[in-house]
This record gives structure tokens, C-alpha cells and sequence, in this order.
């Protein structure tokens, strides 16, 4: 609760904030604390991350000079007290509602959020453009990234930095290392910045000359760069030089992430320097909430919960989409021993993690790479592996040249299980997984599937791994149906659709989980005197062109419903077969117009697009015109 005495209240931007003394600043840590865990509590959202980085938010801001000094957040998930402390305090209980405030940063939403971003690692290639940017434009005003210890697994941050050592605009890059991504960070990178934090000798070191240096009022350029330079001949001395200073950075820290005051003072010293710096801190994952703390990977992008026991709320009983491919591949993973699962930092989102437990030689976390796990899922192929990519449809567009270039040319047997495929509600148009259809179903040698409902996606997953060549499942954020489950795996005849009731006046030929939403229009349908014949497509790629060409030629009126992107998509593939057989028809498409979709409730998107009972029945009663 935000009380009129609070200080909370009386920040309605970062020029507020500058005018509290430095010790007034943990009191308002924790009131930020109370409100983001009430709003999120309610409204579900990133909570673990965005405790972590209360205090180095309030730094940030209180030292620079935001919005011409400019952040830029990496994937973003961390800015609620950003978002608080920048105008936003009022309308932050609507965070990741319908036409409420986004969950991320968003230049459309307020001048304080200088780049939008939702995916990971994209932050210090940003951050740096704006430097070079603002160079260019004669203005000297600072650009900082904030980016965590999991994103910088992700190739652009190296490749970022790799450009910005040579670059050598004022760049500061803050690494907030809590050494978590979602679940526990991955890789030598984060082995390596877990020796820098405990390399005490160095550290204290460096501690003592930078308290030394900020006790000395006015320190002047050349005396700070003089200090610097005394600071890299010490080092040389004590330990290696860190990686970044070898790539052209000059490096700071570690210093502890939840002390404004110690921040503060090194970051007002930094700000006087030139060139590229990154500032190492170390935070908590969850600071400050215990629930949070203790399991910062379910507090990660948290359902909404009860305070006081740290519970979620429950949802209805039938498991999840994921639930149910995680039992999927377990099952698999037993009869076939070549099958190797991958994840790029999510086994807990994929449910790769329950594979990993029962074949942990087996699993790989590549950490935020998704371009590296698809081209190393390649090379396991080609040692006559059965590599399993499990990657949120959303994220697997970072490796698309990966897809065409090592798994799709060379024919290799890699399958793709795209989790989120398809509208995702509250986290927005970073996170819709709407083009995979289309980015998928072009590439030559790929089999693109999309099962209607949980036991059909246990077969699609058997059958994938039965292919000689590159496949693809996409399936939903969404419980699974409720349906009974086959015992046994069985194949699917590929390129065969499947028909489920019969109907003279019209087909609705749905995919993926647009099928049972084609059912329960057909019942609409009917009471009103139109017969449908409903067709569950199963593969997007072949498509059953036998089938469709016969029910299209019988019925003439033809609705494709496809929760995807109508450009490239699914409706695109079957306009396409219709035109190379001449065959004309009525037809309308309904999937995803050609925009980027907010935030917002799932249903009412689905209702926005037709993609409904009632808007697939509407759309085929027009154009039955009966
Ligand atoms: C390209 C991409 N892959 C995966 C994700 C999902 N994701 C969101 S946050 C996150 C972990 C980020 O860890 P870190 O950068 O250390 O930040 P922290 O949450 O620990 O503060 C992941 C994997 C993403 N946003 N973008």
C-alpha cells in the first residue's frame, strides 16, 4: 500500500528521487519492495528479478541524468521499480493488463524506457548504438545497459562487446550478477564471473583505491585516469586481467548490488571516465521477499500467489501443454537412447528438466543461445543423435539462419518442439509465438506439425523422432484439454489431416489448437442450419493435399483457422495448393492480422481475432451467406 506519507508517494520522477539524501534511499527500497509484490501478487508477473534490482535501480537514476543519460534493460523484466520511479507509480497496478502498462520496457509508454526489449542479450548492442548515436548528434549524455549474468550467455552480448571494445564510446554496461539465469546460471562465463566475485585479494584492493579516490573532493580527470591506470598495474600483479579489460573495457567491482550507497559513490566516479566501462554488481534473485529468495526460478515469471504463504493460486486441474510433453520425451528418452534433450536456459519452462533428471548425461541447458543449441543439436545429428530442441516459439526466431542453414540444408533429423506457440496473454508482443508457421514452413526438408489437443502431441513427438529429416511441433501456454491419454506411442501418417464430423456446407479446416475452437463452432453452426465438416490439418507441412482439394471441390467454402500469422501461414499454404490445382473457391483466412499484438487477456485476443467459437461460426456463416 502506498500511503500519502510514504516516500513512494512523493516520486513522480527521477528528479524527485535526486532530491532525497543518499539515506533516505533504503526506506524507499522498501517501500518499492511492498508495492511490487502486492501488484504482482494480484497481477502475476516478473517478481524475482525485479526485487534484485530495486537498489541498483534507484542508483542508476539518482547518479545519471535519465532520460537524456539513457538505460537500457536487458529483456526488461526487471524494470517495475524503473517503471515506478518514472511517472508510472499511478497506473501500476494495471502492469501487464489489458490496455494497462506493459511488463516491459516500451519507448510508446514513457521517455524514461529508451529501448524496448523482451528477449535476452540485446542490451549492450543497443545500449551501443545509442552511444554511437548520440555521438553522431554532437550529444555526450550517457548510455548505460543493465544486463544480467544469464543474458550475457546469449552470443550478442558477446558479439556486443566485442564491437564496443573498439567502438570506445562512453558505454557503461552494468552486469547484475546473481548468479541465476531463470534457473541456475550455465557455462564457463558464469563459472568465470563466480571466480571474479570470490577473487577477494583483487577485490579488496580495488575497494580500497576507489574509497581512497572518491574521499578526494573534485578528483579530476587526469588524476582519475592516473588512479585507473595505477589500479591496472596493481592488478597486473594480483590476478589476470578480467576478460572484459582484454576486450577493451575498463572493469569495476564486484561490489554488492543492494548497497545504494556504496553504488552511488562508484558510479559517480565511473561517470567521470571515457570509453567503454562495465560495472560488476552482485544482487539477490528474490531480495528481500523469502518465498522469492528461496525459489527465485518460480518467482521467476510468477502466477499470482498469496503473500503471506508464498503459494500460487491455483488453476484448474488439467496439467499443462508442457506438463504433458515433458512426460512425453521422459517416456521417449527411456525406449530410445539416442534422443538428447536441449534447452537454451529454460528447462523448467520447456519441462526439459524432467528428462534431465532421469538422463542428465543426455540433457543440455546451452544457457540464452538459442542459435548455438540449434547448431549444436546439427552436430549431434549428424553423429546419428536424436537431438530434441525445445525452445519457446518466440525465441527459436533468433536461430532461424541456424534452422535453414545447419539443420534444414543438410536434412538432419533435429526436432523442434515449440512451447508457446501461439497468443501468450499478459507478457505481449515480445512473447506472442505467432510466426512460427510462417518462418517455418517455407524452409525445404521440414515437416511442421501442430497437435489439437495433449495425447496428439505425444504422438507427434514419436513421430518426429521418427523422421529421417528436420521436424517441428508447436503447441500452446495453455492446460491441455483434459482428453485421455493412448497408452502407447503411435505414428502419424505424415502429410495426412484428420476428419472429424462431416457437414455439407462448409469446412473448417483448423490447426493446432484452433481444432476443438472448429468443433464447438460447427455445434454453433449447426443450431443455426449449416452442417460443417471439420478438418484437423496435424501437418501445415505437407499438407494433405489430397484431401483438402477433394473437400474444397465437394463443398466449395472453405474457412482456415490457424492461431498464427495470417502472412506466410498456415491459410497462406493452403491459398497456395489451391492456386498451383486451380481450384477456386470461397475462402476466408482467420489467424493473426499483419500487426504486433499487445498485451493482454488471451481470451478476449482470441475473441479480437475471431479465433473463438463464435468468430470462427460468424465468419463461416458470411461466408456460406446461408
Ligand atoms: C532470447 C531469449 N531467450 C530466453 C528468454 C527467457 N528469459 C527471460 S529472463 C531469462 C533469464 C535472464 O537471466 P538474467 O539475465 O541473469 O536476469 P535475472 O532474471 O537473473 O535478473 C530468460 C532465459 C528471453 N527473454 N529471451
Amino acid at each position: 500500500m502506498i500511503t500519502p506519507n510514504s516516500l513512494l508517494a512523493s516520486i513522480n520522477s527521477p528528479q524527485d528521487l535526486r532530491s532525497l539524501s543518499a539515506d533516505q534511499l533504503p526506506l524507499l527500497a522498501s517501500e518499492i519492495r511492498e508495492q511490487i509484490i502486492q501488484v504482482v501478487s494480484q497481477n502475476g508477473g516478473h517478481l524475482a528479478s525485479s526485487l534484485g534490482a530495486v537498489e541498483l535501480t534507484l542508483a542508476l537514476h539518482y547518479t545519471f541524468d535519465t532520460p537524456h543519460d539513457k538505460i537500457v534493460w536487458d529483456v526488461g523484466h526487471q524494470t517495475y521499480t524503473h517503471k515506478l520511479i518514472t511517472g508510472r507509480r499511478e497506473a501500476f497496478h494495471t502492469i501487464r493488463q489489458e490496455n494497462g502498462l506493459s511488463g516491459f520496457p516500451k519507448r510508446e509508454e514513457s521517455p524514461y524506457d529508451a529501448f524496448n526489449t523482451g528477449h535476452a542479450s540485446t542490451s549492450i548492442s543497443a545500449a551501443l548504438g545509442l552511444a554511437e548515436g548520440m555521438y553522431h548528434r554532437g550529444e555526450r549524455n550517457h548510455s548505460i545497459a543493465v544486463i544480467g549474468d544469464g543474458s550475457m550467455t546469449g552470443g550478442m552480448a558477446f558479439e556486443a562487446v566485442n564491437n564496443a571494445g573498439i567502438i570506445d564510446r562512453n558505454l557503461i554496461v552494468i552486469l547484475n550478477d546473481n548468479e541465476m539465469s531463470i534457473s541456475p546460471n550455465v557455462g564457463a562465463l558464469s563459472h568465470y564471473l563466480n571466480r571474479i566475485i570470490t577473487g577477494q585479494p583483487y577485490h579488496q584492493l580495488k575497494k580500497d583505491i576507489d574509497h581512497s579516490l572518491s574521499a578526494i573532493p573534485n578528483v579530476g580527470k587526469q588524476m582519475l585516469h592516473a588512479v585507473v591506470r595505477m589500479k591496472d598495474a596493481v592488478k597486473m600483479l594480483v590476478v589476470p586481467t578480467t576478460l572484459f579489460d582484454e576486450m577493451g573495457f575498463e572493469y569495476f567491482g564486484p561490489i554488492p548490488g543492494h548497497n545504494i550507497k556504496e553504488m552511488i559513490e562508484t558510479l559517480e566516479a565511473i561517470k567521470k571516465l571515457e570509453g567503454p566501462i562495465i560495472l560488476h554488481l552482485v544482487t539477490k534473485k528474490g531480495k528481500g521477499y523469502p518465498p522469492a529468495e528461496t525459489q527465485p526460478h518460480s518467482f521467476h515469471s510468477a502466477a499470482p500467489f498469496d503473500i503471506e504463504s508464498g503459494c500460487f493460486k491455483k488453476k484448474n486441474g488439467v496439467p499443462s501443454y508442457t506438463d504433458f510433453f515433458a512426460d512425453a520425451l521422459a517416456q521417449l528418452g527411456e525406449q530410445d537412447s539416442r534422443i538428447i534433450a536441449i534447452s537454451a536456459a529454460m528447462p523448467e519452462g520447456t519441462g526439459t528438466n524432467k528428462f534431465a533428471k532421469l538422463f542428465p548425461g543426455r540433457f543440455y541447458d546451452v544457457g540464452i543461445a538459442e542459435q548455438h543449441a540449434v547448431t549444436f543439436a546439427a552436430g549431434l545429428a549428424v553423429e546419428k543423435l536424436r537431438p530434441v530442441v525445445a525452445i519457446y516459439s518466440t525465441f527459436l526466431q533468433r536461430a532461424y539462419d541456424q534452422i535453414v542453414h545447419d539443420v534444414c540444408m543438410q536434412n538432419l533429423p533435429v526436432t523442434f518442439c515449440l512451447d508457446r506457440g501461439g497468443i501468450v496473454g499478459a507478457d505481449g508482443p515480445t512473447h506472442h509465438g505467432i510466426f512460427d508457421y510462417a518462418y517455418l514452413r517455407h524452409i525445404p526438408n521440414m515437416l511442421v506439425m501442430a497437435p489439437k489437443d495433449e495425447n496428439e502431441l505425444r504422438h507427434m513427438l514419436y513421430t518426429a523422432t521418427q523422421q529421417p529429416c528436420p521436424c517441428s511441433l508447436r503447441y500452446p501456454r495453455d492446460n491441455g484439454i483434459g482428453v485421455p491419454l493412448d497408452t502407447e506411442f503411435k505414428p502419424l501418417a505424415v502429410g495426412k489431416a484428420e476428419i472429424l464430423q462431416t457437414g455439407q456446407d462448409v469446412v473448417l479446416l483448423a490447426i493446432g489448437n484452433m481444432v476443438y475452437p472448429a468443433l464447438e463452432a460447427a455445434k454453433i453452426l449447426s443450431s443455426g442450419g449449416i452442417e460443417a465438416t471439420v478438418v484437423n490439418a496435424r501437418f501445415i507441412k505437407p499438407l494433405d493435399k489430397e484431401l483438402i482439394c477433394r473437400l474444397v471441390k465437394e463443398i466449395g467454402c472453405l474457412v482456415t483457422i490457424e492461431e498464427g500469422c495470417l502472412p506466410g501461414g498456415f491459410g497462406s499454404a493452403v491459398l497456395e495448393l489451391l492456386q498451383e490445382e486451380g481450384i477456386s473457391s470461397k475462402i476466408t483466412r482467420l489467424g493473426i492480422a499483419d500487426l504486433f499484438i499487445e498485451h493482454g487477456n488471451s481470451a478476449n485476443i482470441r475473441r479480437r481475432f475471431k479465433l473463438n467459437p463464435a468468430g470462427i461460426a460468424e465468419t463461416a456463416r458470411n461466408l456460406c451467406n446461408i
